[in-house]
């Protein structure tokens, strides 16, 4: 059995070891099982005393899915901003994929412990226990540990991770889209979050349904979730009192795609995802007057990433 990372050294004061983590990590150095294990504990306390429906204050930058591609999303720190200069909202798909979900991941809820008012982090569908074992995240925690562990303590986490936000009341984020079981924020609002994400039902249609051109709800081809249609989304965001829906969960090439007469967005924030797919990134600054700007960018240079060009991923998930 190989060892796990070395723990670093760092005092115990204040928020100093964490800051000396975050510097870690940034680095893109993975912390030991005992440092995840104490850190997810302190996550948890924050998480779990957060919405189903999490408000969130503007000004605040939007991402999407990023997929274990941690030297993009040090890219997106640079382009975006750095926590806590910059707000974040991150709209789930952490990990699976690519070869840095344990980095990135871990970045992620460190930032959260450290910042807990200036980053949201939403669960996507890949958050999950069944979903992590069939692409990635579990076999990178083997690989990278030695044992199980670190995945277990994260899939616990992942159980208390919002599953939406809102934006100033006007910008409803989410993984994946709308439910034919949901009507209202309320109704999400109302269901007990902590759990594996279901096969069916409200919770996993919030995590796994895409907008489409066709109206009203259809089958999706997926094999989870709903495809929901322009009609749809307007009785949705009237009812609810919405200027638009945010959400990630598809590949769009040009890093962002406006759906259903601009009552949709889809935000996308893994930059030639998979390594292979020539798309671009982006990610949404809302500013404090809720004015919109989109902010392309490009993969980080290559870090010695292994070949990946002969795999053939499901570009569906
Ligand atoms: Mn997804």
């Amino acid at each position: 059995m190989m060892d796990g990372p070395v723990a670093p050294t760092g005092g115990n004061r204040g928020n100093g070891n964490l800051d000396d983590q975050i510097a870690q990590l940034m680095q893109c150095k993975p912390l030991s099982e005992l440092e995840i294990r104490v850190l997810c504990q302190k996550a948890k306390e924050i998480l779990m005393n957060e919405s189903n429906v999490q408000p969130v204050k503007s000004p605040v930058t939007i991402c999407g899915d990023i997929h274990g591609q941690f030297h993009d999303l040090a890219e997106l720190f640079r382009i975006g901003g750095k926590c806590p200069d910059t707000n974040y909202l991150f709209m789930g798909d952490y990990v699976d994929r690519g070869y840095y979900s344990v980095e990135t991941v871990t970045l992620l809820v460190a930032l959260k412990v450290r910042y807990p008012q200036r980053i949201t982090i939403l669960r996507g569908n890949h958050e999950s226990r069944q979903i992590t074992q069939v692409y990635g995240f579990y076999d990178e925690c083997l690989r990278k540990y030695g044992n199980a562990n670190v995945w277990k303590i994260f899939t616990d986490l992942f159980d208390f991770f919002p599953l939406t936000a809102l934006v100033e009341s006007e910008i409803f984020c989410l993984h994946g889209g709308l439910s034919p079981s949901i009507e209202t924020l309320d109704n999400i609002r109302n269901f007990d979050r902590v759990q594996e994400v279901p096969h069916e039902g409200p919770m996993c249609d919030l995590l796994w349904s895409d907008p489409d051109d066709r109206c009203g709800w259809g089958i999706s081809p997926r094999g989870a979730g709903y495809t929901f249609g322009q009609d749809i989304s307007e009785q949705f965001n009237h009812t609810n009192n919405l200027k638009l829906i945010a959400r990630a969960h598809q590949l769009v090439m040009e890093g962002f795609n406006w759906a259903h007469d601009q009552k949709v967005v889809t935000i996308f924030s893994a930059p030639n995802y998979c390594y292979r797919c020539g798309n671009m990134a982006s990610i949404l600054e809302v500013d404090d007057c809720n004015g919109h700007n989109f902010i392309q960018f490009e993969p980080a240079p290559r870090r010695g990433e292994p070949d990946v060009t002969r795999r053939t991923p499901d570009y569906f998930l």
